[in-house]
């Protein structure tokens, strides 16, 4: 068996992969990939834009959907997938909620902190490429509130999303909520101040939504394993 990764550290769709790698106790390495410098190299070597992108036994795999069903598939135990059709029909859409909704929306609020900070080129870099403006960002809660709300309700009574144990739905939404809350405290995620403060949304501080940010915490500390560190 032979596993590298390419990640962006802090983006919350290497974290997934890691994170089920992790799980599975699978021996991988990490190869750090940069935003924009990195890019021309990436394609060139991958086809890809965007990373993780995950070399498995001599395939390439290049998004963070295909990757874990491909970890799953060989790698079978500890399952995170449950066996019931419904049940993974709900982990399934879940996942897609959380990778291709949740995290690309969250996003545009870190971009546009990017942009106000003025980081260039890397600001008119991230809005090109993920579609940013300030409307669009100003949208966010209007396309999020609904999910997270009952994202809420539904943690607030159970440990898990999907019946009774671990499956990739908490794995997978637990990690996108970086997004929304910024990430995990130091001590189950160690990342540098300046970049800490660069994710979450304001919406992520309404009390209401307090529950699934304990729940995300609390999945972190008894369901990743070890503290998460760089490369
Ligand atoms: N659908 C892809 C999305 C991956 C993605 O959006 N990656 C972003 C991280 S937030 C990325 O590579 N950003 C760096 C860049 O665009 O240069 C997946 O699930 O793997």
């Amino acid at each position: 068996m032979d596993l590298e990764l390419i990640e962006l550290y802090p983006s919350p769709f290497s974290e997934r992969v890691r994170w089920v790698l992790e799980s599975k106790r699978l021996p991988y390495r990490r190869r750090a990939y940069q935003p924009l410098v990195g890019e021309a190299e990436l394609r060139e070597q991958t086809g890809q834009t965007t990373v993780p992108v995950l070399f498995a036994d001599g395939e390439l795999i290049g998004d963070s959907n295909a990757a874990v069903d491909w970890i799953e598939a060989r790698h079978p135990a500890p399952a995170l997938l449950p066996a019931d059709p419904n049940q993974r029909l709900i982990v399934r859409a879940l996942e897609l909620a959380a990778t291709e909704a949740l995290a690309p929306w969250a996003r545009l609020g870190f971009i546009g902190r990017v942009q106000a900070l003025g980081l260039q080129p890397l600001a008119d870099h991230f809005a090109a490429k993920y579609d940013w403006s300030l409307e669009r960002e100003a949208s966010t809660g209007k396309v999020l509130g609904g999910l997270l709300a009952d994202l809420t309700q539904r943690v607030a009574a159970r440990a898990y999303l999907v019946g009774d144990s671990l499956t990739r739905a908490d794995v997978t939404v637990a990690a996108m909520l970086a997004t929304v809350f910024g990430h995990p405290s130091d001590d189950l995620f160690s990342l540098e101040a300046p970049m800490r403060t660069m994710f979450g949304l304001p919406l992520g501080d309404d009390p209401a939504l307090a529950p699934l940010r304990r729940w995300r915490d609390d999945i972190y500390s008894r369901h990743r394993g070890s503290r998460v560190v760089p490369t």
